[in-house]
């Protein structure tokens, strides 16, 4: 079954429902195959003519993440449920303003290519979005509020993972499924259903190098990881890729937990709770994880600005449960 197969079999199980979810996830699934042929050669820029430099056409070639950012906002430009964007790449939101804009539900963010400077060792990374029915009256373009929303009222969340495979994973109120690009017939098909995140795992993911400025209650957490114990199998593997997708796909798969917490030199920690932290909450959360800032569910946070950081603690539920009862 293909992504749009999929899509159109869950709404036809919802009378009342209209397909204007579905056509969005189409659209950014869209947008995803191009930005996967792009980060399939990214290898090949040397031979094809460095970023930064002039293509054929006399067109400067553009970066990998820049590049993506503008192939999700011209396709979503152009969909027609979509009426604004945020990115991660962009100071401010965009309002599309034409006339099947402004009449559109929905609003959508993400982070065009997250983990990007992982594309010079041929790691994975990955694409992730979100989507809110806007608060603002239709008729209009869309408002800052409708950006500013908590996580918990998101419509839809997932992440493209451009990896030895790619794969859309996301996640609604009815659950979370896993789609696999078929590169020969370029769609992507259904391969992982009605995901769910192990309840408890082996697998500890943080940048441990910043030990030396997380507080003692982290470093305890962290040592006890580091412990041996027969029976909850500690200690545990430690596993850190610096790509988040890549890092929770794992997560989402095999159990465990991710962290990016505060440090002395960084009080929210690293991630953005719009773009990054909300939708990999919402997803792990449609899974039966957990996404926790290690004080709130990352879902009841209210966003202030854009662009606001928060630590996570997000991953199998046993695992956010034990860390977040000794960090306290
Ligand atoms: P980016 O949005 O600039 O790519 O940064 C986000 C990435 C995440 O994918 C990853 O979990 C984290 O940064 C790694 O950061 P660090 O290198 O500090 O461990
Ligand atoms: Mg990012």
């Amino acid at each position: 079954m293909t992504l749009d197969e999929f899509t159109i079999y869950q709404t036809r199980q919802f009378p009342n429902a209209t397909g204007e979810l579905s056509t969005l996830l189409r659209d950014i699934g869209l947008a995803c195959k191009f930005i996967n042929k792009q980060v399939n050669k990214a290898g090949l820029a040397d031979i094809l003519g460095a970023h930064g430099a002039v293509n054929v056409q006399g067109e400067e070639q553009m970066k990998l993440d820049v590049y993506s950012n503008e192939v999700l906002i011209n396709v979503l430009r152009n969909s027609s449920e979509c009426a604004g964007i945020a990115s991660e790449e962009n100071d401010h939101f965009v309002a599309f303003d034409d006339i099947h804009s402004v009449n559109s539900k929905y609003v959508v963010m993400f982070d065009p290519l997250d983990g990007s400077s992982n594309i010079d060792v041929n790691a994975s990374i990955g694409t992730i979005f979100c989507i809110y029915k806007r608060k603002s009256a239709l008729g209009q373009p869309c408002t800052e509020e409708d950006f500013l929303q908590k996580g918990k009222n998101l419509m839809a969340a997932g992440y493209v993972i451009y990896g030895s495979s790619t794969m859309l994973v996301y996640a609604t109120r009815l659950g979370v499924n896993g789609f696999t690009l078929e590169p020969s017939v370029g769609e992507f098909c259904l391969s992982h259903k009605d995901m769910k995140c192990p309840e408890n795992g082996k697998v500890y993911s943080i940048n441990q190098g910043n030990t030396c400025k997380y507080d003692d209650k982290l470093k305890s957490f962290l040592e006890y990881c580091m412990e041996e114990d027969k029976e909850s199998g500690r200690p545990f593997s430690h596993r850190y890729i610096g790509s988040m997708v890549a890092d929770l796909h794992r997560t989402l798969i095999k159990g465990g937990l991710f962290m990016y917490p505060a440090d002395s030199k960084n009080p929210n920690g690293k991630l953005r709770l719009i773009y990054e932290c909300n939708p990999m909450s919402y997803i792990i959360e449609m899974a039966g994880g957990i996404g926790s800032t290690g004080t709130q569910p990352v879902l009841e946070v209210t966003p202030t600005e854009l662009h606001m950081r928060v630590p996570i603690f997000i991953g199998s539920k046993k695992m956010v449960e034990k860390a977040l009862s000794l960090i306290q």
